[in-house]
């Protein structure tokens, strides 16, 4: 293990490192708590090189949104994350073994969620990415694309068709409901992409990560403070944004409850997550977005059925997995998620209706 206090010291922190600790659980970085002798503390992430081929330009795409977002908060250090920089300037430190790692600020008396417990929060989130997609509304430089294709389906095709083929871990052959799941909604997905590709659902700065446990509330007053984990950060149709939230703002439970019947789209906290984001979106939605809104939520969960179920396939090569069979669980709760978001498909798109309706 590297020595975690010597590379803290290698950024520009105020004060001297004296102690870091592990948090939270995150799927891709290992994360950690800088505490220093003088006030404040830190955030220290190794990220992972694996998964992100290139991450100078990601720490480029990080420093360049949140300087733009920082310019017009009334609480800067507050209100996004603020990137810390090595000492001898770079916005990450590459270790002895090629490791990269980068910090930030870390943004006191705050809150992080996995499962909403009241309405309130969940129309707090949609706020949270409605105004993060609003401040970046004139962002206009080009950012990198981190990871190729994140939420292109028709490239995920691609990987999928060559990871069945390949079948590594030799698994294929003992998922094929889930695989047969994954076929029968193909076309649909890939036509919902190529509005995209046609330029129909315009792309935008995006986040691209925004489930709950990324959203940063107040401790305090309970309202939200922040998107954080700008990883990924890229340009993309903001309807994703949406739909990854609803992915977990709107589950009963945590996306890799094992017991699936306790997995259901609860159309109250999909309403009031809608009301958030129409609250701070809907007059800079195009007719197109407003059409597509509702739909984005079974596209992003299915994006995470074939990845969570890819992975499996692949022999557990991307995502963390905390115990064997972990990304089929997490491919089956997800499963149950869309299925129970194909039978509510009509009231979400009532509910989306509605609210256009109130904010017109
Ligand atoms: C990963 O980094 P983290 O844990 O917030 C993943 C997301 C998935 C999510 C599933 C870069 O997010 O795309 O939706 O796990 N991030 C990357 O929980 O692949
Ligand atoms: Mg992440």
């Amino acid at each position: 293990m590297a020595d975690l206090i010597e590379i803290a010291g290698r950024f520009a922190l105020n004060a001297a490192p004296v102690e870091v600790k592990p948090l939270g659980e995150g799927f891709i970085n290992d994360t950690f708590v800088v505490t220093t002798d003088g006030p404040r503390r830190y955030i220290l992430q190794q990220k992972n090189k694996s998964v992100f081929p290139d991450v100078p330009a990601m720490m480029d795409n990080i420093a360049a949104v949140t300087a733009h977002i920082k310019k017009k908060v009334a609480d800067p250090l507050r209100e996004t994350l603020t990137v810390i920089p090595a000492a001898d300037g770079k916005l990450y430190h590459q270790d002895d073994e090629g490791e990269y790692w980068a910090v930030c600020l870390f943004i006191e008396d705050t809150v992080t969620y996995d499962v909403v417990s009241s309405a309130e929060m969940a129309r707090q989130g949609g706020i949270g990415i409605g105004r993060f997609q609003a401040l970046l509304a004139d962002f206009d430089r080009p950012l990198a694309e981190v990871i190729k294709g994140f939420h292109n389906i028709r490239w995920r095709f691609t990987q999928w068709d060559g990871s069945l083929k390949a079948d590594k871990a030799g698994r294929a052959a003992s998922v094929a409901e889930e695989i047969a799941f994954v076929e029968e909604r193909r076309a649909r997905m890939l036509a919902f992409w190529k509005l995209v590709e046609d330029g129909v659902l315009p792309r935008r700065v995006t986040h691209n990560d925004t489930k709950l446990s990324n959203i940063l509330f107040d401790k305090s007053s309970g309202e939200v403070l922040c998107a954080i984990d700008l990883d990924t950060v890229m340009s993309s149709t903001s309807l994703n944004d949406v739909g990854d939230a609803i992915r977990s703002y709107a589950n009963a439970t945590v996306e890799d409850d094992p017991d699936y019947g306790k997995v259901a789209l609860r159309l109250d906290m999909y309403e009031a997550y809608m009301d958030g984001y129409l609250s701070e979106r809907s007059g800079s939605l195009t007719a197109s977005e407003k059409e597509w809104l509702a739909f984005a939520p079974l596209y992003i969960t299915y994006e995470q059925v074939l990845r969570f179920l890819m992975d499996y396939i692949d022999g557990d090569t991307y995502y963390k997995i905390r115990y064997a069979g972990h990304n089929l669980v997490r491919t089956r709760s997800q499963m149950a998620l869309l299925r129970s978001m194909e039978a509510n498909y009509g009231a979400m798109q009532d509910i989306v209706r509605k609210l256009l309706y109130k904010f017109e």
